[in-house]
């Protein structure tokens, strides 16, 4: 194949430092403060197992891979300050997922195709296990974008430390022939090889304001050509960034390599889209003859998210090592930018998380990383035990700042749910009935981050609803009194939990850690992840609760809680 060769001949200078971006769609662009990072030494919301690094501004995980039994995470990075600007790819390493050790940045700009930044972009596996990157590369300060390709130097080097740069990129670029507007062409997925020996690879754009993921096809992996066609789009939804597009089994939650097709296999399409700042994702049928995606019916409205509180710019990959598929989120901050500059950092990665097909066939579900599991110590344990109207229990024994809780309600009748007369949006719902408006059947589930005062928290807890003849489990994130501090983002977050509330148990797993609160409810079904800042609830300070304001008493199963030991992260 033409790539084992060109990357042998490609000697390139790697650094040029080039300076400040201009515009960017996705980020606020504060040019002046790009470069200026001033740590300060009060630093109670860094993260003890969550994926982030010393200092500085990051954002999307990139070209994730397994590769000779190593790990490799890359992700856009601000060398020079804790604001989005002068990006290129950092790269960490880890053998677990768990703890990553950095390495020097993989890719910068250097060459004409990227002289102004290397954003986002995927690995992919060529045959005999070679891993390339194409990556968006920013070519003039308006932000024209083009794709390219980097090939590792040294394939015996299990830590791919260098990359050379093709000779001939940029591979990709818009034209007055394909009708791309230069600055909505990016965010190249992992290619798929097809049985007719074409490799095809989605790039994001959008045209006037339908969003879409345009199509090129490859033979070699150098020369691409854009189909006729994009593989979907979708009127009025905007500029998509970060497209993900991969198979799911139907009746197993094992992953699959990107490039695998057949009967039992169904397609996700994930799309990050830059107007909502979510990640929605459609599950559908890909046709390789004729490549296009068919959604499934019932999610024309961009509906389905990954996680329905601070997570975006995600991306999967097929760990071949377990054979399951893993999603890795950018989660950025809450608070503002005068703050993310005095603490001298901003932006972490959420736990990476496995990812597969519901049974039912109509959604997705996560899990974190098994992995994640070695960080937990000091196991708590509650008897089953009758959580009254009304009441507050105190978790006691775990570092309340740091801790993996599993908690799991029962309900035995549903006379006291409040009666809805319609559908209403979960988030508006939760921002209007938080934690502290008393209910029927809930508000039930965690008290987070509180103050012994309960002058702060964050509640995340389970309400039940009446809607005509059918009932509806909310979960919600509610951060409104996370902290004393007013000028943090305090928007609450929430979701629809497809559970039976009679004949399924309530069940709410939350990552707690120092400024995180990732929440999973109904085993996977909903994910709602928070950053929140509190200013008397820190570390040891923090206390946990189980709670119940609903009028309507409910039984705890379970509650299972480890404190957690601190990974190393960088
Ligand atoms: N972030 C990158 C872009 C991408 C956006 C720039 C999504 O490639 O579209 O840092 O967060």
């Amino acid at each position: 194949m033409a790539v084992s060769s060109f990357w042998l001949l490609a000697i390139f200078s790697l650094f040029f430092g080039h300076g400040v971006l201009h515009v960017d769609a996705s980020h606020h662009v504060y040019r002046n403060l790009q470069t200026v990072s001033s740590a300060s030494s009060y630093q109670p919301y860094r993260t003890a197992y969550h994926f982030q690094p010393p200092q500085n501004w990051i954002n999307d995980p990139n070209g994730p891979m397994y590769y000779k039994g190593v790990y490799h995470l890359f992700y856009q990075y601000n060398p020079k300050g804790a604001i989005w600007g002068n990006i290129v790819w950092a790269h960490s390493i880890s053998k677990d997922l768990v703890n990553w050790t950095p390495l020097d940045h993989a890719i910068q700009p250097s060459q004409r195709s990227d002289f102004y930044g290397c954003w986002s972009g995927s690995a992919t596996m060529l045959p005999g296990g070679r891993p390339v990157i194409l990556y968006t590369g920013i070519i003039d300060a308006k932000n024209s974008q083009v794709q390219n390709l980097v090939m590792p130097k040294n394939l015996s080097d299990p830590y791919l430390r260098e990359w050379v740069k093709a000779p001939k990129n940029p591979l990709m670029a818009p034209n007055s022939a394909n009708k791309i507007n230069a600055t909505s062409f990016r965010d190249p997925t992992t290619a798929w090889l097809g049985k007719d020996g074409w490799w095809r690879v989605l790039v994001g754009s959008k045209r006037d304001s339908r969003g879409m993921a345009i199509l090129f096809k490859s033979k070699d992996f150098v020369n691409w050509v854009q189909a006729k066609h994009p593989l979907h789009s979708a009127k009025g939804t905007g500029m998509w960034e970060c497209p993900d597009f991969f198979p799911v089994l139907s009746e197993s939650p094992s992953g699959l390599d990107t490039s695998v097709n057949g009967p039992d296999v169904r397609h996700v399409l994930k799309v990050s889209l830059d107007d909502k700042k979510h990640d929605y994702y459609l599950i559908g049928t890909y046709n390789a003859a004729k490549d296009n995606f068919i959604p499934d019916s019932g999610f024309e409205s961009y509906v389905l998210r990954y996680d329905y509180g601070k997570y975006y710019a995600s991306k999967t990959f097929f760990d071949e090592g377990k054979n399951r598929r893993i999603l890795l989120g950018w989660m950025n901050e809450s608070s503002s930018e005068a703050d993310d500059i005095k603490k001298g950092w901003a932006g972490i990665h959420a736990i990476p998380r496995a990812i597969w097909l519901h049974k039912s066939g109509k959604q997705l579900v996560q899990w974190p990383v098994e992995e994640i599991e070695k960080l937990r110590t000091k196991p708590v344990n509650w008897p089953t035990k009758v959580l009254k109207g009304g009441e507050l229990l105190q978790v006691t024994g775990v570092t309340a700042a740091q801790v993996d809780v599993e908690i799991s309600f029962e309900v035995n009748e549903l006379r006291r749910a409040e009666t809805l007369d319609k559908w209403v949006d979960p988030q508006d719902l939760c921002s209007r009935k938080g934690a502290a408006a008393k209910g029927g059947m809930g508000p039930f589930g965690l008290l987070i981050f509180a103050s012994k005062g309960l002058q702060e928290y964050t509640a995340v807890f389970f309400r039940i609803f009446r809607l005509q003849s059918k009932h509806l489990v909310l979960l919600c994130s509610d951060q409104s009194r996370s902290s004393l501090k007013k000028d943090n983002d305090l928007t609450s977050y929430g979701a629809f939990v497809d559970v039976d509330p009679l004949n399924e148990k309530l069940s709410l797993r939350t990552l707690i850690d120092h400024s995180v609160v990732e929440s999973f409810g109904g085993e996977g079904k909903a994910v709602i992840t928070s950053r929140v800042y509190p200013t008397l609830a820190i570390n040891d300070k923090a206390q946990l609760y189980a709670f119940n304001n609903g009028t309507a008493d409910v039984k705890i199963t379970r509650l299972s809680a480890w404190s957690m030991k601190k990974a190393q992260i960088n």
